[in-house]
């Protein structure tokens, strides 16, 4: 899919309509870079100052990762848009991700309120996957964002999204991600395996459940 896509889009180009065509990829690449790591900072600076107030770390660990070209034409195919570059902008929120690994729950929505609270922030969709976990047992909460980034002769709002985790989520999401991409497990295995991540993700909302319960214990 990915090569006939990409050929459609320089189908007929010249040389000169291809480089411009490279370029723009890239400008637009960038942008997503830098709000990342606008996005990125202001987790960082938080964790700062919310260790100061409570005396510990929120945040565990954070991830970045910028999706690949191919993955986002895939996905625009996959999902009948048009492959373009305002069809990137306007319909794929996931193009800049950061994921944001707590140790315990209260913390995870703590950042989610003090960032969308922020005044350059505009939020643009929230999924509750904690409190409304997938059928499979996903677990996380999503945030799409608008941040600006400020360009020499411009302001530019671009999304990016924003996946807020404990520990015990991101363990199991990692493992149930690979596990997925076994391929020819026959249909009985592959229900056992359902069945075993369910129960394996209901261990986890345990773990994260009372991991809380001795933090407010020890708070209080
Ligand atoms: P990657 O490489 O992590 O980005 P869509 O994004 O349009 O496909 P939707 O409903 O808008 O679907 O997004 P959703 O399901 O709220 O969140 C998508 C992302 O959440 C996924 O991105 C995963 O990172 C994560 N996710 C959602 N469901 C699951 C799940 O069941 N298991 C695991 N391990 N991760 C999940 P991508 O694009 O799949 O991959």
């Amino acid at each position: 899919m990915e090569t006939q896509q990409f050929k459609d889009l320089i189908n007929e180009k010249s040389a000169a309509e291809i480089e411009e065509l490279a370029l723009k990829i890239n400008t637009l690449m960038t942008y997503y870079r830098c709000a990342m790591y606008e996005v990125e900072t202001k987790f960082k600076v938080l964790n700062e100052q919310l260790s100061l107030q409570h005396e510990h770390n929120p945040i565990e660990s954070i991830k970045t990762r910028i999706k690949s070209i191919n993955s986002i034409y895939e996905k625009l195919g996959r999902k009948s848009l048009p492959v373009n570059l305002d069809s990137i902008e306007n319909n794929m929120y996931d193009v800049a991700g950061i994921r944001v690994i707590c140790g315990f729950i209260d913390d995870i929505y703590m950042l989610a309120d003090c960032l969308v609270q922020q005044d350059d922030i505009r939020l643009i969709e929230r999924k509750d996957y904690i409190k409304n976990p997938k059928p499979n047992g996903y677990r996380s909460l999503h945030l799409i964002v608008e941040i600006p980034i400020f360009l020499c002769d411009e302001k530019k709002y671009i999304k990016v999204e924003v996946q807020l985790r404990t520990i015990s989520m991101e363990s199991w999401a990692n493992l149930e991600h690979r596990l997925r991409y076994k391929k020819n497990l026959s249909p009985e295995l592959t229900q056992k395996t359902e069945e075993s991540l369910l129960k394996c993700a209901e261990n986890s909302i345990l773990i994260d459940e009372k991991m809380q319960e001795v933090r407010n214990l020890i708070e209080k």
